[in-house]
């Protein structure tokens, strides 16, 4: 398959570029390189030392023959050449991580607050425009969040992206319907994703647009079996406070002697994914496209849940680090339960990997590894979801 990979420079993306052209598609890359100017913006890099984009792309081709190419480009912003790509290259499928995706980020200033809007809404709206103007017949594949359905105690299950209701009539009788399950965002960042999935169910519904969106959980772990080949094929690892997420930054803090940053009690419960599942899940995904007509299909891609200090205890006793609970920045629940339907990726044959497999020790490991690039004075979150006086 010919398979566009947009925000393929990136943490999830990059990994996914690899493995999809290991696999034996035909892969085009297309990147503005903004995440790399957000490192320069926050004064902060990779804890592992990423090369330049046309430098990951020989490596590849010298040890695995495939060649990828590069497209530089904003989609966001730049419509036209975004349209000539589409035109140019007819992906049977386009994989869609180029947003900007941190939460803390997305809170630090108005300025930001506008970026993330700006940035991941024309985004979005951009590739779908291009594809019902090009006439391509490409299934989009989205990366989605965990995130749109909330941090709240429901009790029950979260459904694979529909929740089916009963309304009362003006008859009083019950009527059954299906809606997206309600959104209920906990940052800019997240409210992004929820109106993707808007912009998804009006071109499904309407220009027949076939799509898959993948609600993620957050992502740990940095290497693949691809990245592993080579240094210079190594993945981005973030640990900063603004996009360095959780269970990252503790396995890294343990590596450089740091207490682990446990934002208020740890009683808050996330749902979790290893980068290698990340990118089996995309593969499962682009193998099984939904049939033309068929409703936007929306698969929650995570593999288990833990509770923030339940993952600082056991990195604790593994490793000896100390736990600090610090004020949390963000605005959340302090406490919650979190059940989540995984069903469907299980069913198309993904094997997860979770916490016990040893793949802790590997982070901790390229943790120590690069430690004398870390800046410590980066870990702390300070962006703040309130002011404060
Ligand atoms: P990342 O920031 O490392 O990668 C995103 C890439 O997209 C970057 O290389 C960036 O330069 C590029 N990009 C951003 N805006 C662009 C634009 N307008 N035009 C072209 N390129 C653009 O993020 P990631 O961690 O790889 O996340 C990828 C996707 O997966 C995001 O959409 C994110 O919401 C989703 N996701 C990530 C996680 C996680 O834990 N990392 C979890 C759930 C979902
Ligand atoms: N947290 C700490 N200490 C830290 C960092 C975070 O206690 O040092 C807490 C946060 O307060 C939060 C939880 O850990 O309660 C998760 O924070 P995170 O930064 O690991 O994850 P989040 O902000 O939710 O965002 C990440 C990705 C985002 C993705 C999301 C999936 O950056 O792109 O969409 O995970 S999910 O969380 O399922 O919505």
């Amino acid at each position: 398959m010919r398979v566009l990979i947009l925000g393929g420079d990136g943490f999830c993306g990059w990994p996914t570029a690899l493995h999809l052209s290991a696999a034996g598609h035909d892969v085009t890359i297309v990147d503005n390189l903004s995440r790399r100017n957000i490192d320069n913006e926050l004064e902060v890099g990779s804890l592992t030392p990423i090369r330049p984009m046309h430098e990951r792309l020989d490596v590849w081709r010298e040890i695995s023959g495939q060649k990828m190419n590069f497209e530089r480009i904003d989609i966001a912003r730049e419509y036209g050449a975004f349209l000539a790509l589409l035109r140019r290259f007819e992906p049977d499928t386009i994989v869609h991580f180029a947003e900007q995706r941190a939460a803390p980020y997305s809170m630090k200033s108005s300025w930001h607050k506008r970026y993330t809007v700006d940035n991941n809404l024309n985004a979005t709206n951009n590739v779908l425009a291009a594809i019902v103007e090009s006439g391509s017949d490409a299934h989009l594949v989205h990366l989605g969040t965990m995130g749109v359905y909330g941090y709240g105690t429901t009790g029950a299950k979260i459904p694979e992206g529909y929740l089916n209701v009963k309304i009362e009539n003006d008859a009083g009788e019950l009527v059954e319907t299906e809606i997206l399950y309600p959104a209920k965002p906990g940052s800019i960042y997240h409210m992004t994703k929820t109106q993707d999935q808007l912009f998804f169910a009006f071109y499904n519904k309407n220009d027949k647009i076939r799509i898959t969106d993948l609600h993620q959980g957050i992502v740990w772990g940095t290497q693949t079996s691809e990245t592993r080949k080579d240094e210079r094929l190594i993945n981005r690892f973030d640990y900063d406070g603004d996009y360095g997420t959780v269970l990252n930054r503790f396995l890294m803090q343990a590596a450089v002697g740091y207490p682990l940053t446990v934002h208020g009690t740890g009683g808050q419960t996330r749902a979790f994914i290893h980068i290698q599942d990340t990118v089996r899940c995309i593969e499962l995904a682009v193998d099984n496209p939904p049939q033309k007509g068929e409703r936007v299909c929306i698969f929650n891609q995570m593999t288990e849940t833990h509770k923030v200090r339940d993952l600082a205890r056991l990195i604790s006793d593994r490793t000896g680090a100390q736990i600090a609970n610090i004020d949390n920045p963000r605005n959340e629940d302090a406490e919650n339960e979190l059940f989540v339907e995984n069903r469907s990726l299980l069913g198309l044959g993904l094997n997860p990997i979770t916490l016990q497999d040893g793949l802790m020790d590997e982070v901790v490991e390229i943790a120590g590894k690069y430690a004398d690039r870390c800046d410590r004075s980066k870990i702390p979150c300070v962006s703040y979801w309130s002011a404060r006086s």
